[in-house]
């Protein structure tokens, strides 16, 4: 799998992940949480972020300024690859914590069209053993983080965070169209799960179909109706918008083997 690793820069830490980072980033360091996507082309419509509450993360020195949160798998992973890590193989962890411990944390989310900052919240199916157990969330099109965003919302208290944090206080969620799609129209996801009556997160069934479809329409027959790139097939888009993203400094490459491989080979 080749993703694009993003980087989205932290604005203000949770008072609990402040804590826990007392002493040990030096003054002026940027830290970053490194979502890992297959669907670049999609990063206007980002409206938060999500870990995992009971996963562990930790926060790796690249550089003397810069700092990345991700899964120490995932870490590990970056450090055999060019371009993240300056040593091979080395991969400095200069704190650890719980997803839960990050919650509420402002990032800035690069081409997201919510320029003040998104909130990192808490989504239970994130799994540790892919990507970088950081997932940036696209509710226009990504079923998984449509379905997650309205539970999130519905039961905010409950999560422990505020409500304004998903929705914006905004009817639409803060959602915007980015795809034009033949058969689901123009917000894929929310087409999907009204469709399939995916109820919650917890559907994975069901979900599971409908990432499927999605990722079948959304990518091969999908028009691009936001951004510089408006008018082009997704297809042709995503290469693009992945460039320019690299380009700016705001993301890199990073490559996993197929789950398929590796079960394959026990
Ligand atoms: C933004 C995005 C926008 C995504 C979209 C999908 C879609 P796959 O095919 O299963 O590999 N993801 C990445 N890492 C994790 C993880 N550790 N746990 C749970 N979900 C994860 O799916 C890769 C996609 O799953 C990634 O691309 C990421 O969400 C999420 F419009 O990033 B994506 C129809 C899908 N649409």
């Amino acid at each position: 799998q080749e993703y694009t690793a993003l980087k989205l820069k932290v604005k203000e830490w949770s008072d609990s992940a402040k804590k826990i980072l007392q002493g040990k980033l030096p003054d002026g360091a940027n830290a970053y949480f490194i979502p890992a996507t297959l669907r670049p082309e999609t990063m206007y419509g980002q409206t938060c972020c999500f870990v995992g509450p009971t996963i562990e993360y930790g926060v790796f020195k690249v550089s003397e300024t810069e700092y990345y949160v991700c899964s120490p798998r995932a870490a590990r992973n970056m450090s055999f690859q060019p371009g993240t890590f300056p040593e091979w193989g080395v991969f400095p962890q200069v704190a650890t914590f719980k997803g839960k411990d990050v919650i509420g944390t402002i990032i800035n989310a690069p081409l997201s069209i919510h320029t003040a900052g998104v909130r990192i919240l808490p989504m239970e199916t994130v799994k540790d053993t892919k990507g970088t157990a950081v997932v940036t969330c696209v509710p226009s099109d990504s079923p998984d983080d449509y379905a997650t965003v309205l539970d999130l919302a519905k039961k905010a208290e409950y999560y422990g965070i505020k409500k304004e944090w998903v929705d914006f206080g905004k009817e639409d969620f803060g959602i915007i169209p980015i795809i034009e799609t033949p058969s689901y129209g123009n917000l894929t996801a929310k087409f999907l799960v009204e469709e399939l009556k995916i109820q919650s997160p917890k559907d994975t069934k069901k979900l599971e179909e409908a990432k499927e479809k999605a990722y079948k329409e959304g990518f091969y027959k999908g028009k691009m109706i936001y951004g510089e790139f408006t008018g082009k097939k997704v297809e042709d888009a995503k290469t693009l918008v992945r460039n320019q993203l690299i380009e700016s400094g705001d993301a890199f490459a990073y490559a996993e083997p197929d789950g398929k491989v590796i079960s394959r080979s026990g």
